[in-house]
């Protein structure tokens, strides 16, 4: 019998996939479509590990949902603009669009090589004009619509580099790549008005159940609802008032102090006529827009010898500028209680400001109460605060604000923390931008009939600020309005803008209209979408955003673009240092002659612990490597079986030799079997022996059991279920042909389970067992429940001895399977909030009771 051959074996089946255009799909009304999405790559150059495990997750849903009799959509494209290709260009003087187009054509070969079950004929480049046109045509409806408008916006700038930066490429209030500190400015900015949306978006989390938990609360603290109050304060000095917000009006008997932001109105005012402060402002500006930095820095601040008067004490309160308020929150300016806000607190300590306690924690006594280093933000009794004394927080809040809406002095609000999100970059790999300055008509769209505007392709990268400012004659155009001289706007969309639709353009890529409307309304909302973590929010929050407002334009018929959600964990290797702590790669690692490592030069090495993969501890594995080394279906087999995907998992070179003997034993089982198998269509026997049930048993519990895991993501169990009915095949000696009739039939349920996690070697063996047609295009097994009976019990979960939920278990399950089960139910985890469970009952296959 021959040894399997993986190469040749996986290359034909990827060939015969594609011959046959397996997996091209076309809208079909009569058919149940399912629509799986693994977030696209950036054409880096190379795929890694998080993509091979990325995308054979997805995989495997999408061959699952397929032999489901899904008319799945699985599609794959590039988020392909963006600034590693400049920098590609500043250091290796290639072209940004030939560098990514060579890396996409090289990485659409690597992903063929995991042998994907993606329709490629949908592939697109967000690059490419024919996308991005229809990017620019959406910004001029969004422009229309008032949900695009331009503004002056604080932004990060790089002086080296002449540059903005976005807050994540601002390290240690430092440029990223210049190293220098980074100052802010004040610059127009294209903005989208996502805030017009916070409430929906906020609100519509409570629906997406087959999302994360973690994600959606993630969401919920990005978007930021805060109940508070807006209050007048007058400027005693003069006559007008400043407008402070909060979200503890009930603690406003412990103010002792006001603050503006530095950006503030009359900070700036004041800052005209007071050279000190000027200086302040300044000083402030070196600090960076991230709330993050702001809230590390020490918090400092400047007396402008105004007062504000306390709306209900009438007291003399003094008003400072303060390095730590933001302009673009509540309205830039804050009362301080240092007894009840850290900040406040850290702040009054510096400036000898008075820290007087109004609320009392419970237990304590009022006469004994005092605050030290930290100011205390917990509940209690209102003391110091006349008519409130006594109140708990929550009323106080409300009495406070019915007196200050009744003289007037301010009202109860809403805020968000949510900005608008800033879509300028001065950058040349990005879409432009379509609107024309015109001296005598402001600012004008690009007519639709002219897009779209291309980026020109003889750009100087080499010197710092905007390569298409700089251009000399790209930004020289005529005003489509007055027909005079005018310029284009020299700014890129974000590239997050490209991600926010691809999704929809997948619907119909080849379309003339950017989302065909019919398409999108049979393909969309995505019904899995999978990918990393590190996109809880700003890529997802953005795509929700831009769903919305592209329904609000008549684009799309869906509000919410993702209806169930993934993540994926991350992938940890082993870490080597060598003795003056330099990382080493693990093949450079041998053991020495006393048996403990040493380095190339013969000098010992210490272990480190397990780590992300990452380039700077040199411990990544090479997909593409292992891939050539031992077939694509070794990779994704040991990429699954591991751990649940999605918790974060080791890379070890044990677990891949695992996977790959498992590959050759299945190969030698079923051609030893192939030898004496019963014809295809021979008649199901009348009856079994004993050991024949028993197989037929296993494999119709299994079928069951797999089916079940697969829908859950929980595809480490399924393997380690197949591993098991491989046993099970591997010992049965058939004796009869009915014996061999039920090892046939275990054997093919097997294959076909096998299918969606290693399609090479699945195709081979079911061609091997007889069957003309294709896996892919086969059925998903069905277990016969006369076969599978009483092996699963419906449980049902009650929380605090109230029904909240069933679920199914096999029959005697393990009690952590029953109280993983119980706390997985969305309707338990809902009747729970964000009480942890005190205790788990179980009354094996019967009742799982959750006290809280
Ligand atoms: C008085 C007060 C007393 C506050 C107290 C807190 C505790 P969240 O909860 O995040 O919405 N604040 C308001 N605007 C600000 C700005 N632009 N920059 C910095 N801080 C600002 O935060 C709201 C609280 O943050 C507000 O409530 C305000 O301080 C401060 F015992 O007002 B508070
Ligand atoms: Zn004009």
């Amino acid at each position: 019998m021959s040894r399997y051959n993986v190469k040749e074996t996986e290359a034909k089946w990827q060939r015969a996939w594609d011959g046959a255009r397996c997996f091209e799909v076309h809208q079909d009304p009569g058919r149940d479509k399912y629509y799986v999405l693994e977030m696209f790559p950036y054409p880096s150059g190379n795929i890694h590990m998080g993509h091979l495990r990325n995308y054979t997750i997805g995989d495997v849903v999408a061959r699952y949902k397929r032999a489901q009799g899904y008319n799945v959509l699985h599609p794959m494209g590039w988020d392909a603009f963006g600034l590693p290709a400049e920098n590609a260009a500043i250091d290796r003087g290639v072209h940004p669009k030939q560098w990514t187009h060579g890396n996409i054509d090289k990485m659409r070969d690597q992903l063929k090589a995991m042998g994907l079950s993606i329709d490629w004929s949908r592939e697109i480049a967000t690059c490419d004009p024919e996308y991005y046109q229809h990017e620019q045509a959406m910004f001029l409806d969004l422009l229309d619509a008032g949900l695009a408008y331009r503004k002056e916006a604080w932004v990060n700038w790089d002086p080296v580099d002449q540059t903005v930066l976005a807050n994540e490429q601002v390290e240690n209030g430092k440029g990223w790549r210049s190293g220098a500190p980074v100052e802010q400015r004040k610059l127009p900015q294209w903005m989208l008005r996502i805030t017009a949306f916070s409430e929906e978006l906020l609100s519509a989390l409570d629906e997406l159940d087959r999302w994360p938990d973690k994600v959606r609360s993630m969401q919920r603290n990005w978007i930021g609802r805060s109940e508070g109050a807006r209050i007048h304060f007058p400027v005693a000095e003069r006559g007008d008032s400043l407008e402070v917000f909060t979200t503890r009006p009930d603690t406003l008997y412990g103010a002792s102090f006001c603050a503006l932001s530095p950006h503030h109105p009359l900070t700036e005012e004041l800052a005209q006529h007071d050279e000190q402060l000027e200086a302040f402002r300044r000083e402030c500006e070196q600090l960076g827009t991230s709330e993050e930095a702001i809230e590390r820095a020490e918090k400092k601040g400047y007396f402008t010898g105004l007062h504000c008067t306390h709306p209900v004490t009438g007291e003399q309160l003094p008003l400072y500028v303060a390095n730590f308020i933001l302009m673009e929150y509540g309205t830039g300016a804050i009362f301080g209680c240092p007894a009840h806000d850290q900040r406040d607190l850290d702040f009054a300590r510096a400036y000898g400001l008075r820290v007087t306690p109004v609320i009392l924690p419970e237990g304590e006594d009022a006469a004994g109460f005092a605050v030290g280093g930290t100011a205390y933000t917990g509940d209690g009794t209102l003391i110091n605060s006349d008519f409130l004394n006594g109140l708990d927080v929550d009323s106080a809040k409300r009495r406070i604000i019915e007196r200050l809406e009744a003289d007037g002095s301010g009202e109860g609000t809403v805020q968000f923390r949510l900005r608008d999100w800033g879509v300028s970059r001065q950058r040349y790999w990005g879409a432009p931008i379509p609107v024309i300055h015109c001296g005598a008509c402001g600012i004008v769209p690009v007519p639709k009939s002219d897009l779209p505007v291309t980026l020109p392709e003889d750009v100087d990268l080499s010197t710092p600020g905007n390569p298409l400012d700089r251009h000399p004659t790209w930004k020289h155009t005529t005003c489509p309005r007055c027909g005079g001289e005018a310029e284009r706007e020299t700014d890129t969309f974000d590239t997050f803008m490209e991600s926010s639709w691809y999704f929809a353009r997948f619907c119909s890529p080849q379309s003339e209209v950017g989302i065909d409307r019919e398409a999108a309304r049979y393909w969309l909302p995505v019904d899995q979408y999978i990918g990393g973590i590190e996109h809880a929010v700003l890529h997802l929050l953005y795509a929700r955003f831009f769903t919305r407002a592209l329904q609000h334009l008549g684009y799309v018929d869906v509000a919410e673009p993702f209806a169930g959600l993934f993540t994926q964990g991350m992938i940890g290797h082993e870490t080597f240092k060598d003795m003056e702590g330099n990382w080493l790669s693990p093949d450079e690692v041998k053991p020495g002659e006393d048996g403990t490592l040493v380095d190339p030069h013969g000098r010992p090495v210490t272990r480190g612990r397990v780590e992300k993969m990452s380039k700077s501890k040199r411990n990544t594995i090479d997909p593409t490597e292992i891939i050539q080394a031992y077939g694509a279906d070794t990779a994704r087999w040991f990429m699954l079986s591991d751990s649940p995907p999605d918790r974060d998992m080791e890379w070890t070179e044990a677990g891949v030799e695992g996977a790959y003997r498992y590959v050759h034993r299945l190969y030698r089982l079923v051609s030893e079997m192939s030898a004496d198998l019963p014809a295809a269509d021979a008649a199901k026997p009348d009856a079994f022996s004993n050991a024949a049930m028993d197989l037929r048993r296993a494999a119709h519990k299994t079928v069951a059991n797999v089916t079940h895991d697969v829908e859950n993501f929980h595809f480490n169990r399924s393997v380690a279920r197949l591993y098991e009915l491989t046993n099970q095949l591997s010992s049965f000696q058939p004796k009869d042909a009915a014996d061999r009739w039920a090892q046939a039939e275990a054997a093919a349920m097997l294959v076909r389970m096998v299918g969606p996690m290693m399609p090479h070697l699945a195709e081979e063996l079911w061609e091997m067992l007889g069957n003309t047609t294709m896996l892919a295009d086969t059925p998903w097994p069905q277990a016969d429940p006369a076969l599978t009976v009483d092996e699963r019990v419906t449980v049902a979960i009650q929380v605090n001895g109230k029904k909240r939920a069933t679920v199914e278990l096999p029959r005697d399950a393990e009690e952590d399977q029953a109280k993983e089960a119980a706390l997985a139910e969305p309707g338990v985890q809902r009747a729970l909030g964000d009480k942890a469970p005190r205790k788990i009952i179980v009354v094996p296959n019967k009742i799982v009771n959750v006290v809280a």
